[in-house]
């Protein structure tokens, strides 16, 4: 095993954030592209964007009382949206609604309850001019490989240590056009102890088995991330939340099998959680109080 893992392998549980323009809209964090919302109309949702300050702390709050031991937070989804202060874009929550950056909230929320702090990062990107053409256009791809290693680059630069980088959705390249392998050597260099997941087109650090429990039989990592209802984003329609029963027993099954369990929550547009989710990871919470390890 690997010595940067063991805090890792011993946490097991940890919470999974998705929150962005998307929260808002409160039907799907794909709905700009399954619904295909014209621009016009999706990208004002950054004007009106306003979460409560102090939500992070509650999400926080909300993972420790849970047993959680790390938190992963969309820093970016396949809208586009930073959550973060750059220089590379003005989408971004420091220069439209907010006024803030929600990942430094974040950030510094996660260390206050002793959380270790993971970056969720989608390199699909529905906003960005060169997002879809990068893969016929050479000197579109360059571009956009540029500002996608920037980002992350201010990503592991601004915020101190960061424990996990969690990749998601590479369309539409393959690993040599995102230049994966010099991606995760600059990700090492920022940060020596970080750990990576395999969704940029390397295998990494780890496996991430998406809405089902499926071990590794290979001796690899892996972490199984689940939602509570049937959505990642905050879905209003949505009301099929799993029991606490049903994710004490999908923790135990992880932790069984060797694996980690990312359980997610989609806040609502002004940051607070779900009630529905609240009570439930307050009784996973009760169920870790009695029967999980400290
Ligand atoms: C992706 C996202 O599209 C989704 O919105 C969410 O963020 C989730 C955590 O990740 O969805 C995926 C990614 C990978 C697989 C399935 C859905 N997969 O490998 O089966």
């Amino acid at each position: 095993q690997i010595r940067r893992m063991k805090w890792w392998h011993e946490a097991k549980f940890g919470m999974f954030i998705h929150f962005g323009l998307y929260s808002q809209h409160a039907r799907h964090e794909w709905a700009m592209e399954d619904e295909a919302i014209p621009f016009d109309e999706y990208t004002p949702l950054s004007k009106v964007f306003d979460p409560a300050p102090g939500s992070a702390r509650g999400w926080a709050k909300l993972a420790k009382a849970a047993g959680m031991k790390y938190m992963v937070l969309t820093t970016k989804h396949h809208e586009g949206f930073c959550n973060f202060d750059t220089k590379l874009t003005d989408y971004c929550a420091t220069k439209q609604g907010p006024g803030r950056d929600i990942v430094r909230e974040y950030v510094d929320a996660a260390r206050a309850e002793g959380l270790h702090v993971g970056f969720y990062y989608s390199l699909m990107d529905w906003h960005h001019p060169d997002g879809a053409r990068c893969a016929t256009d050479e000197a579109a791809r360059k571009r956009f490989v540029a500002y996608t290693h920037g980002l992350i680059r201010e990503l592991l630069t601004n915020y101190g240590k960061i424990d996990i980088l969690w990749y998601d959705v590479a369309w539409p390249l393959d690993a040599d056009g995102w230049e994966s392998e010099r991606m995760n050597k600059m990700v090492f260099e920022l940060q020596p102890d970080i750990i990576v997941n395999n969704r940029n087109q390397l295998l990494g650090d780890f496996s991430t088995p998406e809405q089902h429990i499926a071990a590794e039989n290979n001796g690899r990592a892996w972490e199984s991330c689940m939602t509570l209802n049937d959505s990642w984003g905050f879905q209003r329609a949505d009301d099929n939340w799993k029991t606490s029963k049903t994710i004490v027993r999908n923790l135990i099954t992880c932790a069984r099998d060797g694996g980690n369990y990312l359980l997610n929550i989609g806040p609502q547009p002004d940051g607070a959680v779900p009630e529905e989710s609240v009570r439930v990871l307050t009784e996973v919470g009760q169920w870790m109080a009695v029967n999980g390890e400290t």
